[in-house]
């Protein structure tokens, strides 16, 4: 008789907003699953009606993450609708925020929301200070804060959190999971860096903060510009941004990329095709404009559609085979996937089973099921990583090729759970790099004499056709829809990263990145079920931005009731 048990993680921790994943268990894997996304958000009346010039600051609320992000690609796609085309200087330093919000993201999901699945506490509290710091050594030429005193006084610390017998950050670890494969001392590194990451991630929201006026939640941005204007022109605020730039990148080469090589070393036998990985297909709008024309592809994160895994063929996008489904989701409406710009919101809950499983032929989701072409997509740092390998797109396949080489890899391997790891962390380094030009080139266009900030518009008498702004976040590619009359928006859609990889089957049956990532994960002991939380935390999910409803075709706000 085959063993087989039934999983329900509910909720997923080290996550943004709620997600229950349950899975059947068969013979010590993963046989299939289901990702249901448990929390409603009725942000969707709000912009009805609204003055296009304050749907920025309301649809960043979508999120207390990526805010940036729903601010600038609303924005843009504002701009988009109204035919304009911001200043250079605007770009730039759009750019530079954005550039602090990756990096921000990154460095939080490995340490604060990853490192954990990766490093064993129980293992740190026994490291050997000394041979931590060997070990840290050959990973780096100069790692970060790797002495043997500073190791000693980690594990202080750690044994400080155990005997006041609150462990804090570490309360709930899996301790001494045999899932865990670093020696004690990797256990430390990655701990001790933990802690020093959240000193990293206060200098990247000072730096979110010096051009965008506040973090998380940024004010700088105006349709048609940047109000940031005199902390551009002044020596002094370039000069702080550059500053906090070279402490980040210390961090970066010296923790973030030696710590992922680490892991990659350890975790070799995970490092494998399909470990983790059971998207096909791969999606990318490109972010980062390089021009000031919204509508162009050239951009400094790669655009393009992969198939069928294959890395000789990349396909251009076009925004018109984006769709969504409900078909497993709870909204009313047709099943078949419908186009943003005339898709509608009319949630409908039905619930779980009475024995609180999903199901599995119903509706069991708030998470809407995105497709391109019909087909389900990862999107996220690998998504692009792989874009860019295939497209020869700036150094990026030189820098996954050196990372490959290190590890005597093939890029298959790179379709896994430790290779979605990696590539957010080659990534958060190459867009360090970008950083740095953007600087250069905000310093020469001023030096050039061009000081603007700001593009003047003529609001539409008529309403606008759909214009969309297709985006990279971090968490992967961000599409708004929006139309506009006059001043105000008469239409609002919104389909991001996290519902494109949370999402649940679509009318086909097809399963989501997370659902179809997770078949045939290792779950030895289903009381902790380590190996599930490392591949759909290695997605880094947000759900409050997966289940966001921003929709505004109707003019009547709904009210229905959610039976618990
Ligand atoms: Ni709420 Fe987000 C990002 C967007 S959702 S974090 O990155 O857009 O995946
Ligand atoms: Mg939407």
């Amino acid at each position: 008789m085959p063993d087989k048990k039934h999983v329900v993680i509910d909720p997923i921790t080290r996550i943004e907003g709620h997600l229950r994943i349950e899975v059947d268990v068969k013979n010590g894997k993963v046989e299939d699953a289901w990702s249901t996304g448990t929390l409603w958000r009725g942000i969707e009346p709000i912009l009805q009606g609204r003055d296009i010039r304050d749907a920025g600051l309301l649809v960043q609320r979508i999120c207390g993450v990526c805010t940036w992000s729903h601010y600038e690609a609303n924005t843009m796609s504002a701009e988009v609708a109204l035919g304009i085309k911001p200043p250079t200087n605007a770009r730039l330093v759009r750019n530079l925020i954005n550039a602090s919000e990756f990096m921000h993201d990154h460095t939080v999901h490995f340490y604060a929301l990853a490192s954990l699945d990766w490093a064993d506490v129980g293992g740190a509290l026994k490291a050997d200070p000394q041979k931590a710091s060997d070990l840290a050594h050959q990973f780096s030429k100069q790692p970060y804060n790797a002495s043997a005193d500073h190791y000693r006084e980690i594990i202080e610390k750690l044994k400080k959190f155990v005997a006041s017998g609150q462990l804090g950050p570490f309360a709930g670890a899996y301790i001494g999971n045999k899932l865990y494969k670093l020696p004690p001392e990797g256990d430390l590194i990655l701990i001790s860096h933990y802690l020093d990451a959240l000193y990293t991630q206060v200098i990247l929201a000072q730096m979110m903060a010096i051009y965008g006026a506040k973090n998380p939640h940024p004010q700088s941005l105006v349709v048609g510009g940047i109000t940031s204007v005199m902390d551009m022109l002044d020596a002094r605020r370039i000069g702080q941004y550059a500053s906090k730039l070279e402490d980040v990148g210390n961090f970066i080469q010296h923790a973030y990329l030696p710590d992922i090589d680490l892991v990659t070393y350890f975790y070799k036998d995970e490092f494998k095709e399909n470990i983790g990985c059971g998207a096909e297909n791969f999606l990318s709008y490109g972010g980062f404009p390089e021009t000031n024309d919204w509508e162009a592809e050239f951009r400094y994160l790669p655009q393009g559609v992969i198939y069928n895994r294959d890395l000789s063929k990349v396909e251009k996008v076009n925004k018109q085979f984006i769709t969504e489904s409900i078909a497993h989701s709870w909204y009313k409406g047709p099943n078949e996937g419908i186009y943003p710009g005339k898709e509608d919101t009319v949630p409908e809950y039905t619930g779980l089973n009475k024995d609180g499983t999903v199901k599995r032929n119903g509706k069991y989701s708030w998470v809407k099921a995105p497709r391109y072409k019909g087909k389900m997509m990862e999107v996220g740092p690998l998504a692009r990583l792989m874009v860019g390998y295939a497209s020869n797109h700036n150094n990026m396949r030189d820098m996954l090729d050196n990372f490959l080489e290190k590890h005597s890899a093939n890029i298959n391997q790179m379709f896994s759970t430790v290779g979605r790891t990696a590539a957010r962390a080659l990534e958060t380094a190459y867009i360090w790099h970008g950083a740095h030009r953007w600087i250069n080139d905000l310093i020469t266009n001023l030096k050039q004499g061009d000081e603007r900030t700001w593009t003047r518009f003529e609001y539409p008498e008529q309403e606008t056709n759909t214009a969309v702004a297709l985006y990279e976040a971090p968490r992967g590619s961000l599409a708004h829809f929006v139309r506009i009359k006059g001043k105000d928006v008469t239409h609002y859609q919104v389909v991001i990263p996290s519902t494109w990889n949370a999402s649940p089957r679509d009318e086909k049956g097809q399963r989501g990145a997370y659902e179809e990532s997770l078949i045939n994960i290792p779950v030895p002991d289903t009381d902790e079920p380590l190996a599930i939380l490392r591949t759909v935390h290695s997605f880094d999910p947000c759900m409050a931005c997966a289940v966001h409803l921003v929709d505004v075709d109707n003019d009547k706000i709904k009210k229905f009731k959610v039976e618990v």
